[in-house]
């Protein structure tokens, strides 16, 4: 088979496991989408702007392991842009494709369309490597398969995102076909000696340590070490947190888990077990400004170990280019058959930890709807096939209170925070796992940023239920400064749903004011076919979450500390 460079792109697409591919037209990518096209094993998927498709593709990444999305140039790659910034922040394999000048105009000083409007066409690809763990521009063909190969390669090791730039003339010219495809999957194993040297660092540590604690980062997804993990926490037995932004990433229902540590959003009795340990171990953590409070719940110095995808930090030495998962799996062997390090869970069971009291339902069907029964409402209808999707907002601590069965999964976009995110990856999510029961919690400020993929959602006949909260505006910022700014124009969020139905749509759309219109739009969500259920949740402006109103505090006076003298 004689392959071109766009087809060489879509066989790569496909064979590290992309289905689809997500893109928005413009003409420097059309005769690429058309060669993208010609590969039946990775469909095409539309998005209505390319901020969405980006994001649509940073979801995909969380439900499939990779993803791409083609776009055209500046006008759309720099808004696709901001959403790979996300998958760096995120620590997603994303590959962003922009179609791109005539190789004949590059140096022409021709002024062309869709630029800047000078005659210096390198500014896309320099602002993308900033961004990128690897950016690549192909403007002849016989160069285009090392640097197609070299991005992908790239991206998947790094769990970051990737950026390719293709010329428009350049996507049909004909390329050398493409080689097995394990030199872009296969991974450098760890270094055995420097594997070797940390398992007993860290073993050593915890043997010198009573009471160890496991915190779970949002990393650990990405170093591919969930599961051993769990070995580790098994070998040990003593208590495991997970980190706000890691929620779903350790098993809720596993003995040892006792919650998320999040300072004062922390579950119950675990920042007493905090306290109390004399030892962290941290697993792909991310600690900044919001996940540690305000820098007020910041587990660090001696008594932490810091472990990361390929490095490791014990006391004084840093041990680099090991995979966590073998570090994981190393430690867990030396405990085997030794004396459990459980202190931590015997002393958070004696002061009450695990015992969950639930607090009787009173609320009358016609009584006004609450923050609590959307919570409640939420948790009724997660299974072990559900995935959540909490939006930046007051939504983080609504599921992040969630009991989680096992299997069902979170995804939060927390290091980057870009409200509006969680409607397109949602979307992009969907796609790649449409067998799922999808969930996705928003705020009204967040979907004004993003609504159109829902329109998307409804194009695909995609069943995700949406709890839009309306709570007229910006409550998390009311929380960490008010001001005029956050206040919000109304929507009729339910009403827009016949908007994107048109006239072939089947999606739906119910708006809920009191207990029992929210308990009636749940059972038509879980009953409807066909399409999306937006079910828009109205409830007063200040009736938030208690941790939202701490954790905004302590953010608030960190981030609002004065100069230091
Ligand atoms: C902003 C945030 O309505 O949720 O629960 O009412 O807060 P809550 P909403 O979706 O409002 C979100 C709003 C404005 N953050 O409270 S979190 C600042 C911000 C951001 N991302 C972008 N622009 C502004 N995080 C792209
Ligand atoms: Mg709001």
């Amino acid at each position: 088979m004689a392959y071109t460079v766009g087809t060489y792109l879509a066989e790569r697409f496909a064979r590290i496991g992309l289905k689809h591919h997500f893109a928005v037209a413009g003409d420097y990518n059309l005769v690429l989408l058309d060669q993208l096209l010609e590969n039946k094993n990775c469909e095409q998927v539309y998005c209505s702007n390319e901020l969405n498709c980006g994001f649509s593709a940073e979801g995909y990444a969380r439900a499939n392991g990779a993803a791409a999305c083609v776009v055209t140039f500046s006008v759309g790659a720099l808004s696709a842009l901001n959403a790979i910034g996300g998958a760096y922040a995120e620590n997603l394999p994303v590959i962003l494709v922009s179609g791109a000048p005539n190789s004949n105009d590059h140096a022409s000083g021709h002024i062309l369309h869709h630029t800047i409007g000078t005659t210096d066409y390198g500014y896309q690809l320099r602002i993308a490597k900033e961004l990128t763990c690897a950016a690549v521009s192909i403007i002849s063909a016989e160069d285009a398969p090392e640097k197609i190969d070299h991005a992908i390669r790239t991206a998947l090791r790094e769990k970051k995102p990737a950026y390719i730039e293709i010329a428009c003339n350049v996507s049909a010219q004909p390329c050398r076909a493409p080689g097995p495809i394990s030199a872009l999957l296969n991974e450098p194993t760890s270094d055995a000696a420097t594997l070797k040297a940390a398992v007993e660092a860290v073993s050593k540590f915890i043997e010198g340590k009573e009471k160890p604690v496991i915190l779970i980062g949002s990393k650990l997804r990405a170093a591919g070490a969930e599961e051993a993990a769990i070995r580790l926490a098994d070998a040990l037995g003593c208590c495991v947190a997970t980190m706000g932004a890691a929620k779903s990433f350790f098993p809720e229902d596993h003995a040892n888990y006792i919650g998320t540590f999040w300072g004062s959003a922390s579950s119950p009795k675990v920042v007493d077990i905090f306290n109390w340990a004399d030892s962290v171990l941290a697993l792909g953590c991310i600690f900044n400004d919001y996940s540690t409070e305000g820098w007020t719940a910041w587990p660090r110095g001696a008594n932490v170990v810091v472990a990361d995808k390929e490095i490791t930090k014990v006391g004084e030495q840093t041990f680099d280019s090991i995979h966590l998962r073998d570090v994981l799996d190393g430690v867990a062997k030396h405990f085997a058959g030794k004396a459990k390090k459980d202190a931590t869970m015997v002393e958070y069971k004696r002061i009450g930890g695990g015992v969950t009291e639930t607090v009787p339902e009173n609320a009358k069907k016609d009584g006004k709807l609450t923050r609590e029964h959307i919570q409640r409402s939420l948790q009724s209808i997660v299974t072990p096939e559900t995935t959540i999707f909490g939006e930046t907002g007051d939504s983080w601590f609504n599921v992040s209170r969630t009991k989680l069965p096992r299997g069902a999964r979170v995804e939060y976009e927390m290091q980057w925070g870009h409200i509006g995110w969680s409607v397109p990856s949602m979307f992009g999510y969907a796609v790649a796992a449409p067998e799922r029961r999808n969930i996705l919690m928003v705020g009204d400020g967040s979907f004004q940023l993003t609504a159109q993929e829902v329109g998307q959602m409804v194009r695909r006949n995609l069943p995700v239920i949406i709890f839009l909260i309306n709570n007229a505006g910006y409550t998390i910022e009311v929380e960490i400064h008010d001001g005029p700014y956050n206040n919000i124009k109304n929507w009729n969020y339910a009403g827009i749903i016949d908007t994107f139905n048109a006239e072939d749509g089947k999606g739906k759309g119910l708006r809920a004011t009191t207990i029992g219109e929210l308990d009636d739009a749940v059972k038509t969500a879980l009953a409807h076919k066909g399409g999306p259920v937006l079910i828009e949740c109205v409830i007063p402006r200040d009736d938030c979450t208690s941790e939202l109103i701490s954790w905004g505090r302590h953010v608030a006076t960190a981030n609002g500390r004065p100069p230091a003298k």
